[in-house]
This record gives structure tokens, C-alpha cells and sequence, in this order.
């Protein structure tokens, strides 16, 4: 009798302990990431999350899911967060919507083995591991500049709807606007005021109507924003100021390519974002893997993409600007 309940407590030990294992390989044989955005509803996110799926079905054994908060807000996203400590995935790829709010929850997801990244939009360093830039920042702010320069021949007011107030990214970008125009080519241009349409069409294009009647000489509108973009070229063709008030900023070709044949926005610029999540998921595989640790100096392979450098602070930039107008829009608009 009691050489029988060994050999069962044997026999359902080696089980036990061959489950437990083939559970352990599973998880690994899957990681499970998630591309965290500002908030949904965004096409940009949309084209940064395809990037995301398709790097995922080239690596392989790789779940990516599509998550973020109905609102740009950083208690959104720690909530996200806290909820995804709690089902143990193993990387999270992060758009900011801000730089230090993040960071406590973001240690935590760290300290639990999670690995994350910010992307887009960043976390300041301590929060995450590496940092994805689109492109250099002061290019992409002295370049919304110079397009809005372009369209208003250096003279009259403009105003700039951004998304949120918090966001990294935007006002990061918002600065070296700032630092730009103060070069005396612009000198008869004024930047008159900085407002901010969340990233949500409706309070975007309420701002922007707004903008027109607060100034009745507004000469263009700078949305560095997709969604404020869109919002905006919307409300300037219905105002009928087209052409009156330029548009300019950063916009989807899908989106925008209306307005840009219309004339309502006649150029604009924007990186890939299909690239952005399509990178952001072979860093995270990476770091998952444990091939890669992130620190300054190393080179991590992204598939097409070539390989990225850690620079200092664990910034990784991506390459510059496209600039959309009515001759090359249609092209792109294909794509994102
Ligand atoms: C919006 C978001 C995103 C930004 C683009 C340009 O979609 O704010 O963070 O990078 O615009």
C-alpha cells in the first residue's frame, strides 16, 4: 500500500514537473507584446500597429496586441500598465501621452521582468529601456516651420493646435518651433498662440475654429498632430478660409490627400509609422530575448529596416521627414 502511493506521488511529481516545464517552454515559445498607444481611435496608431503585426509574422512566436486609452491621458495608460503587469506579458512598446508620469508604473513593469520601450512619443530616461524617435526633434520643429513659412512667404500670424499638453513628443517639436521662428528671415511672421486639440477631431477642429475667429489675420495654422491636421483642414474648408489661412503640419497621405489636391493644405510632413511599429517590435524581441541589453553604442538589428543604434540616453532615431504635397501624395497615400 505504501510502495503504491509512492510510485503514484512519483509518478504525479514527474508529471507535475514535465507540465510545469511545458508550460514554462509555451510562454517562451510565445512572447506576448503590446503596442501601447496615446489613445485609439488614432490612424496613425492604426498604420504603426499594422508595422507591429507585420514584423510579429516575420520573427515568429510573437502575439502583438493593440491597446491604449479612449482619452490622451496618463492615468489611462498607468492603468493599462498595471493590468498588463498583472497578466505578465513580456514587452511593452509605449507612445507617451507623458515623459515622467509614466516612469513609476513603468519600473514597476520593469522590475516584474516586463521590458519597455517608448516609441513616438517617450518616457524620460529610467522609464523605459530604449527611446524610438521617429526623427531628430529639432529637425521636425525648425521643419514645421520653414513649410508654414513657405505657404504664408514668411509674413503674418500663425498659430499652432497640437494634441495634448503633456504630450513628449509635441512639445518637444513646439520648442525648437519656437527656437526657429526666432530667425530674423521670419521676422514679419508671429507666432501667436499654442492651443491643443487632444488628439480628438471634435475639440481639435473647435480649436481651430476658435483660431480664425480669435484672429482674424491668421495666416496659417500648424498642426503637428495627424489628427489635428485632418480636424484642421476640415474646419478651414468649412469656414471657407481655404487658402486664406494655410494649413500645415503633420499628416497621414491617406488622410490628408484630399486637402492636399484641394489646396487646403498644400504640403505637410510625416515619417513612416508602419516602420515605427514594425522597428519598435524587433527592439522589443530583442530585448525579450535577451540578445540585446539597450545600452548606448549597441546595434540591433530590425529586420528591412537595417540596424538601429543606442545612442546616449537610450535614444534611437529612424530616419527624416517626407514631405507630402499634391505631386507625391497619392503615391503614399497607399500606404499610410
Ligand atoms: C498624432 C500623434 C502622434 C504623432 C503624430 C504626428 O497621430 O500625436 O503621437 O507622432 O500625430
Amino acid at each position: 500500500m505504501k510502495k503504491t502511493l509512492l510510485v503514484i506521488l512519483i509518478v504525479g511529481l514527474a508529471f507535475g514537473t514535465l507540465f510545469a516545464a511545458g508550460t514554462k517552454e509555451e510562454a517562451k515559445a510565445q512572447k506576448e507584446i503590446v503596442i501601447l498607444v496615446k489613445n485609439m481611435g488614432n490612424g496613425f496608431f492604426d498604420a504603426v500597429f499594422k508595422g507591429s503585426e507585420e514584423a510579429a509574422a516575420e520573427l515568429g512566436g510573437i502575439k502583438t496586441t493593440y491597446m491604449g486609452p479612449s482619452q490622451p491621458t496618463a492615468e489611462g495608460q498607468i492603468e493599462i500598465i498595471e493590468s498588463l503587469i498583472a497578466q505578465r506579458v513580456d514587452g511593452i512598446a509605449i507612445s507617451a501621452n507623458d515623459a515622467d508620469a509614466l516612469i513609476p508604473v513603468a519600473k514597476k513593469a520593469m522590475a516584474a521582468g516586463i521590458k519597455v520601450i517608448s516609441f513616438d512619443s517617450g518616457i524620460n530616461v529610467g522609464g523605459r529601456i530604449v527611446d524610438l524617435l521617429p526623427s531628430n526633434a529639432e529637425l521636425i520643429g525648425r521643419q514645421q516651420i520653414q513649410l508654414a513659412a513657405e505657404l504664408a512667404n514668411n509674413t503674418g500670424d500663425v498659430a499652432v493646435l497640437s494634441a495634448s499638453a503633456q504630450a513628449t513628443n509635441q512639445n518637444l517639436w513646439i520648442d525648437w518651433m519656437k527656437e526657429e521662428i526666432k530667425d530674423p528671415k521670419y521676422s514679419k511672421m508671429k507666432l501667436v498662440e499654442v492651443v491643443y486639440g487632444d488628439d480628438l477631431p471634435d475639440k481639435s477642429y473647435r480649436e481651430a475654429v476658435a483660431l480664425m475667429k480669435k484672429y482674424p489675420n491668421l495666416k496659417a495654422i500648424i498642426c503637428p498632430t495627424t489628427v489635428g491636421l485632418l480636424a484642421t483642414a476640415q474646419a478651414v474648408k468649412d469656414e471657407g478660409k481655404a487658402g486664406i489661412v494655410e494649413v500645415t503640419g503633420l499628416g497621414l497621405p491617406s488622410e490628408m490627400k484630399g486637402y492636399i489636391l484641394d489646396g487646403t493644405c498644400r504640403q505637410m510632413a510625416l515619417w513612416n509609422p508602419i516602420d515605427l511599429g514594425y522597428t519598435s517590435t524587433y527592439l522589443l524581441n530583442a530585448l525579450i530575448d535577451g540578445t540585446k541589453k539597450g545600452s548606448v553604442g549597441e546595434e540591433i538589428p530590425a529586420g528591412r529596416m537595417g540596424s538601429m543604434k543606442v545612442l546616449d540616453d537610450g535614444i534611437i532615431f529612424m530616419s527624416t521627414p517626407y514631405v507630402f504635397n499634391k505631386d507625391n501624395v497619392e503615391m503614399f497615400a497607399a500606404y499610410f
